[in-house]
């Protein structure tokens, strides 16, 4: 898979300027094909791209020969990099959980003496890491500002290619994803270099979150539809009470809702790469920055969520068939489960959309507002037919900036904010398509059908704030606690 990726470009083409800003559409159509026939070689991939662009992002000239590897074509000078973040201590709250000391060596580089806990691709040539520099006293600084951000060569340069002071002391038992050898690394002295400023390796990682993030969603995406062509061929093929099942009017809803819920997966997803090589080629209008920003966390809960419900009904649709190991169906469940999980919890993503609008002094949600309008409006001038459902969308969006610019403090609803505004960003780049000459009669009734569904913000607020936040959630939260 290695060579097949590296031929195939899957990581270059994002790098290749011939592409202009159409290289990030270019690199992720073809993911989302490459991805789901991959065995989990997309997860390599995904950490590769993130190493690249972090590379890229930060200018830093030293590893232009790394970022020449992780971009190469060339099969045998194709590196894969690893996103060593996790520690023993966590997961999400990296501030706090990275134990990884760096030690200064006499040269300028530094030993790395820890413990990585959920290490995946422990075979890729090179990672990005996170560690505290140690002081002169042999203390290191606590938190967040603590954590610098390292990169290293998983093995020396001699004869044998030895590994770099790293022992792989497990691999790791997992529920799905078992393809790909996920270990648990300790690092006994493992030669790194420094490659963020003292204390700055939170925020300068995070070129490789949104990466990797954007690649998650990916393989929501691409699993969806497999799962769905799948099934389409099967209800085909498959004979019940006399019928192909393909024929039942109540399996067609079923497979019609998950086509939908496909097609808006797919079109945030696309929308997202659109302005991602559009802002790396420096097209992007000022809007689409604050846009990209919110949208990446958005795509990545949201596909990620959706992904596994589609998943779950995609095996109920081969019936017996989707729950026996045999038919290579489970399999697509069972890896999907880690989507919601790496690369930021649901909560976590949720709460760095409420990062990205208050950061930005909600000068992103006037962005999303101004841009997501300007469109539903286009859309309506180029097919009036649209307009009852370009309403439909914009009131869900109006209810949505009103709720957000009033209760943005309202930390405990931050998943329904961000569910909403992936509901209508959907709605939104659905009728674009719709309205646009591409469009075919599907294109048409996907839109319209979304509209005509959109979940109603206000009453999922209104059940929300029915179970007003701390006192309510932690009685019930609590309940044996509770319980006289
Ligand atoms: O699981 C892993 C590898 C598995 C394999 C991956 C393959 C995936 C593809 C699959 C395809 C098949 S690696 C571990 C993944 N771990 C995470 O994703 C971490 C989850 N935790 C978070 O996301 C947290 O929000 C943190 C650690 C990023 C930040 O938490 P803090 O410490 O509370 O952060 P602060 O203090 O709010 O933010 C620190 C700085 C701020 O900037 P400054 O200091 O300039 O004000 C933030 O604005 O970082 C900035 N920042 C961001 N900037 C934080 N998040 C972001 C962001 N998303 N974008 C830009």
């Amino acid at each position: 898979m290695k060579k097949v990726a590296a031929e195939e470009g899957i990581v270059a083409i994002g790098y290749d300027k011939q592409y202009g800003e159409y290289k990030r559409l270019y690199q992720f159509a073809k993911s989302l094909l490459f991805t789901p026939s991959s065995g989990l070689y997309s997860c390599p991939i995904a950490m590769t791209d993130g190493a690249a662009k972090t590379i890229q992002t930060l200018g830093i000239k030293k590893l232009d020969f790394a970022f020449k590897r992780l971009t190469s074509r060339d099969p045998s000078e194709f590196w894969t990099s690893g996103q060593w973040m996790t520690e023993r201590g966590g997961g999400s709250d990296v501030g706090t959980g990275t134990e990884t000391v760096a030690i200064p060596k006499s040269d300028g580089k530094y030993t790395l003496h820890g413990y990585k806990w959920f290490s995946s691709a422990t075979d890729s040539d090179m990672a990005i890491t996170l560690a505290r520099v140690a002081n002169s006293d042999g203390t290191v600084n606590p938190g967040s500002s603590g954590v610098s951000m390292f990169f290293l060569k998983t093995r020396n340069d001699d004869k044998n290619g030895s590994l770099n002071n790293i022992q792989v002391m497990k691999l790791k038992n997992k529920l799905g994803t078992r393809q790909l050898p996920t270990g648990e690394l300790l690092l006994d002295g493992t030669e790194a270099e420094l490659i963020s400023d003292f204390g700055r390796g939170i925020p300068s990682i995070t070129p490789m979150l949104t990466s990797t993030r954007i690649q998650n969603a990916t393989a929501s995406v691409s699993g969806m539809r497999r799962i769905l062509n799948l099934a389409r061929d099967y209800s085909k093929r498959r004979v019940c009470f006399g019928l192909p099942i393909a024929k039942y009017p109540l399996h067609i809803n079923t497979m019609a809702q998950l086509e939908l819920e496909t097609r808006g997966g797919t079109s945030l997803l696309m929308e997202t790469v659109r302005m991602l090589g559009r802002s790396e080629e420096g097209t992007n209008e000022p809007d689409e920055e604050h846009i990209l920003r919110l949208l990446t966390p958005v795509l990545k809960l949201y596909t990620a969520k959706k992904g596994m419900s589609v998943m779950s009904e995609g095996l109920e649709l081969f019936g017996g068939q989707g729950y026996i190991e045999d038919t290579g169906i489970p399999k697509h469940f069972r890896d999907a489960q880690v989507l919601p999980i790496w690369e930021g919890t649901t909560n976590i993503l949720s709460l760095d959309v409420l990062r990205a609008i208050g950061k930005s002094k909600g000068e992103t949600l006037n962005a999303f507002e101004r841009n997501l309008k300007k469109r539903l409006k286009q859309s309506e001038t180029a097919r009036p037919e649209l307009s009852s459902s370009v309403s439909s969308v914009g009131n869900q969006l109006d209810k949505l900036i009103r709720t957000l610019r009033e209760h943005l403090v309202q930390e405990s609803a931050a998943r329904l904010y961000a569910f909403a505004i992936g509901d209508v960003a959907i709605g939104t780049f659905l009728l674009e398509h719709a309205a646009s000459k591409a469009a075919d009669k599907t294109d048409l009734t996907a839109a319209i059908r979304w509209a005509q569904h959109i979940p109603k913000f206000e009453e999922l607020l209104a059940r929300h704030e029915t179970q007003p936040d701390t006192d309510s959630n932690e009685l019930v939260f609590d309940c044996y606690e509770n319980t006289d």
